[in-house]
């Protein structure tokens, strides 16, 4: 694909600039600088790019990549010279330039730079500024660039971190570490977590816009702290890329930097349902009991981890002798519904005897110590260990192998944990700065952040690339050596990307689950994102909400915290609440530490066990909604779990709260907070909204209270939604529920898109699904439900829809594509009722 844009010099620093679409601007120092001291040169025709890439000093600036671009290719000869200004008509891209100022302008916006000072402003077409920088240097050395924050302006993204919602005020780092209870109440000096994402979401007075600093090594952002007006950005070394995005809507931006960085392929669908979880479970007789438990007490549960005491001695990819016969116990657990994940440390036991590790040596594949010659060795869980070193090719090849062999047996899904890296000895926690990797160039980074062109970033290319290219590895090449400091933020994404690889490895035609604890930008292509560890308090609770959140609208729509709390002890209480609100979060997973206290659904009493399984057999009943939306997620970047402000930017309550969420557009969730909480204040934005309990009405746009009961939390329905439910269920693998309800929420508009797919193969790569537009349109007396044509080449297996048209008063005249149909009516419910039979075509359901 090719891109837009030019490349131009300022004395001293050479930045290119691309115009990868009319609103995604890219800046980077250009590495043909040498050849072209002064020119101002339309860049990148794809022979001109594979010319400059080939080159040795650009071998390094293994970023590069293609990207997406909505331009047409300028005409060779075009726009070359030293003419004062250059138009490419067909794109509306336009080159200004001045002794002093250099002027690119696209359809939606003007990018300004004084060329002696390298100061510049971003506005949009209307004129206003959206972004002015003072001091840019993109170089290696003491890379920087500082903004100017406008009055009001907020700032949100930044991946994973604590603390409120708005960054701004704040300091925060990229370095991706292990840290233990990290609560900014516990720790309010805490800057950095176990993920990096440097991108932020610029809002003010509704008009959101964004910027993206592809460099892995550390990064600084002082967001308003030191100076209240100053958006200070620093990295330890690596100039990088720098991406700006004009918006104008939260969902602008965000779809845009998903394009860029890719979108999370579809998890199997099992992955949706609940994770139950402990470090550890020890022995095959104690997850038996577990699975047993389950299934007695009729809680719903789909997937069981295996943390760290499955192994023998910590040797990674072995099972100890407490799980003897690890096939058939898998085999035995699916049988009952139950998928199996185990953990997976990068670290490798230093053991000389240990398959793993001599087989690691033979390929070469671990990192190396400083100077280059021998591997580094460090502490972690096996004590001794050696790091792969995933930032290779061959290495991942390898890793991917070893876990195929492992997850034969019969896992599921991998669990990557530890992969900062974390180590316990190191000053830093973590590889010291001069280990040395043996990069590929071409993986640089373009593997990790950014996504592959031609939209393998969306799907599983990248990984089966890796995975199908195994048997003709070089086992010798020679990578370039990069200093730790240079890539850390890009180990943990490495490492889910072999891990994604050895999942297709195993089953070549099966979604992969892949959990990992650390990730840099673009993460969401390779795994699931849990936010580490938290604890068992109320604190941690409300915080997890502005975490995930903000991970959500940093692209990774598929996030978690451990319900329950991770250290210390829960409380019946506690858990109740958190399971109630975590069932309506992406990854749904209970997890406990070792020494604390059990944290199953069930070890609280039966009042506790009976508001955890009701508030998991409504996630399974929801399942068809979220199905949609992880469906959305994956074709377009939305998140699945939304702050306010996705939908109401200009709405400044909306834009403050972060006590609430929403899950999709429909559902507005208030979770409950505080112990012995009586009531909670609920903030409802403008529109009508549907008491999910009680179907009570209220007008959006203010604070309304609600009693607080310990059965639920308050659930609130957007006015002219259509929610899909299904039936209960205990698991989800299996035969898809042939009777699909459709909850038709009045007052308002609202549109979604169906999908169905076989839930566990990558057909729907292939185009085996099927979709349609579900349509609700409200017009006074006269209401209409469209579901559009089927598209796809996946036969539905919907057999009926079951249309629930809440807040009724009576049993409606119903027609369906024209033939008048008989409705039923529940008085009590306030529901009118009526089956549809599932046909591809357009359905018409109309009703007076
Ligand atoms: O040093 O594998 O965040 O979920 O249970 C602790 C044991 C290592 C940290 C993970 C946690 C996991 C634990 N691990």
């Amino acid at each position: 694909m090719q891109v837009g844009g030019f490349f131009i010099s300022v004395p001293n620093t050479n930045i290119e600039i691309t115009a990868l679409a009319a609103d995604v601007l890219k800046l980077r120092v250009g590495a043909g600088t040498k050849a072209q001291p002064s020119s101002l040169t339309p860049v990148l025709s794809r022979r001109e790019r594979e010319a400059r890439r080939s080159q040795p000093a650009d071998a390094q600036r293994a970023g590069v990549v293609e990207e997406r671009s909505d331009f047409p290719p300028l005409p060779a000869g075009e726009g070359r010279g030293e003419g004062e200004r250059v138009t490419q008509p067909q794109s509306g891209l336009q080159l200004r330039r001045t002794a002093h100022r250099l002027t690119l302008t696209t359809t939606v916006g003007k990018f300004s730079l004084n060329r002696r000072t390298g100061a510049w402003t971003l506005h949009d077409h209307t004129g206003l500024e959206i972004f002015r920088c003072s001091a840019f240097a993109l170089t290696d050395a003491q890379p920087q660039l500082t903004l100017q924050l406008a009055d009001g302006e907020s700032i949100f993204g930044l991946g994973e971190s604590t603390g409120p919602c708005n960054k701004r005020g704040l300091i925060r780092e990229f370095w991706n570490a292990d840290v233990l209870g990290h609560a900014s109440c516990i720790h309010p000096g805490l800057r950095n977590l176990y993920v990096s994402i440097p991108f932020a979401l610029s809002l003010r007075e509704g008009r959101a816009a964004g910027l993206f600093w592809d460099n892995p090594a550390r990064q600084t952002w002082d967001i308003g702290c030191t100076e209240p007006d100053e958006f200070r950005l620093r990295a330890g070394t690596g100039g990088g890329s720098l991406y700006l995005f004009l918006g104008p809507t939260p969902a602008d931006v965000v779809l845009r930097f998903t394009e860029l960085t890719g979108r999370m392929p579809l998890p199997p669908r099992w992955a949706l349902g609940y994770h139950q979880s402990r470090y550890s479970y020890g022995s095959r007789a104690e997850l038996e009991r577990i699975a047993r438990e389950f299934r007695r007490r009729k809680i719903p549960c789909d997937a069981l981890h295996l943390d760290i005491h499955h192994m023998d001695a910590h040797r990674v990819f072995t099972f100890g002798k407490t799980f003897p016969r690890p096939s058939e116990m898998l085999a035995k657990l699916a049988r009952r519904g139950f998928k199996a994940i185990a953990i997976v440390d990068p670290g490798v036991k230093d053991d000389p005897k240990f398959g793993v590790l001599k087989r690691g040596v033979a390929q070469r594949a671990f990192v190396k110590a400083s100077g280059g010659k021998r591997d580094f060795i460090g502490k972690v869980w096996p004590g001794k260990s050696r790091f792969p070193d995933f930032l290779n090719a061959r290495v991942r090849h390898w890793w991917a192998t070893e876990q195929a062999v492992f997850q034969r047996l019969g896992l599921a899904g991998i669990w990557n944990d530890m992969n900062e890296p974390a180590l316990f000895d190191t000053p830093g926690k973590t590889l010291p700065d001069d280990v040395q990797h043996e990069c590929d160039t071409s993986t640089a980074r373009d593997l990790f952040s950014l996504a592959p062109i031609g939209g393998e970033g969306r799907g599983e290319g990248a990984a089966r690339a890796l995975a199908a290219s195994l048997p003709n590895l070089p086992s010798k090449g020679r990578g370039k050596l990069v200093p730790h400091a240079a890539v850390h933020n890009l180990y943990g994404s490495a490492m889910a990307s072999a891990s994604r690889a050895g999942a297709l490895l195993a089953a070549p035609d099966k979604r992969p689950f892949i959990l990992t604890r650390a990730g840099y930008a673009g993460i969401q292509r390779h795994a699931a994102v849990w936010t580490g560890d938290n604890s068992s308090t109320w604190e941690h609770l409300a915080e997890s909400i502005p975490m995930l959140l903000n991970l959500s609208l940093s692209g990774v729509a598929f996030c978690g915290a451990d319900v329950g709390g991770f250290l210390d002890n829960c409380t019946g209480e506690l858990l109740a609440r958190w399971t109630q609100m975590a069932a309506f979060t992406p990854f749904f997973r209970n997890h406990a530490n070792n020494d604390s206290r059990p944290q199953e659904p069930w070890a609280f009493g039966p009042a506790v066990e009976a508001r955890c399984r009701d508030a998991i057999a409504l996630r399974y009943q929801l399942l068809p909604y979220l199905n949609c939306l992880f469906a959305e997620a994956h074709r377009t970047g939305t998140p699945i779990m939304r702050p306010l402000l996705w939908h109401h930017p200009n709405d400044p309550a909306a834009v403050a709260c972060e006590d609430q969420f929403l899950l999709g557009e429909s559902l507005l969730v208030a979770p409950i907070l505080r112990p012995e909480a009586r009531v909670r204040s609920v903030y409802l934005p403008v529109g009508q909204w549907f008491d999910f309990w009680s179907g009570g009405l209220y007008d959006g746009g203010q604070h309304v209270l609600i009693e607080a009961v310990p059965e639920h939390i308050p659930v609130f329905v957007r006015g002219g939604s259509v929610v899909p439910t299904g039936a209960p269920r205990q698991f989800i693998s299996g035969e898809a529920e042939p009777v699909v309800n459709l909850h038709v929420w009045p007052h308002g508009r609202g549109a979604f898109t169906w999908q169905e797919d076989d839930g566990e193969s990558l057909g729907y790569e292939r185009g085996e699904l099927a979709m349609r537009t579900i349509e609700f349109v409200d017009r006074g007396p006269r209401r209409e439900l469209v579901l559009g044509t089927t598209q796809g080449a996946w036969p539905s297996r919907v057999k009926t829809w079951r249309i629930v048209l809440r807040s009724a008063r009576r049993a409606y005249r119903v027609w369906v594509n024209g033939s008048r149909m008989a409705a039923g009516f529940e008085p009590e419910l306030g529901v009118c009722l009526f089956e549809v039979a599932n046909a591809p075509g357009e359905l018409r359901i109309k009703w007076l």
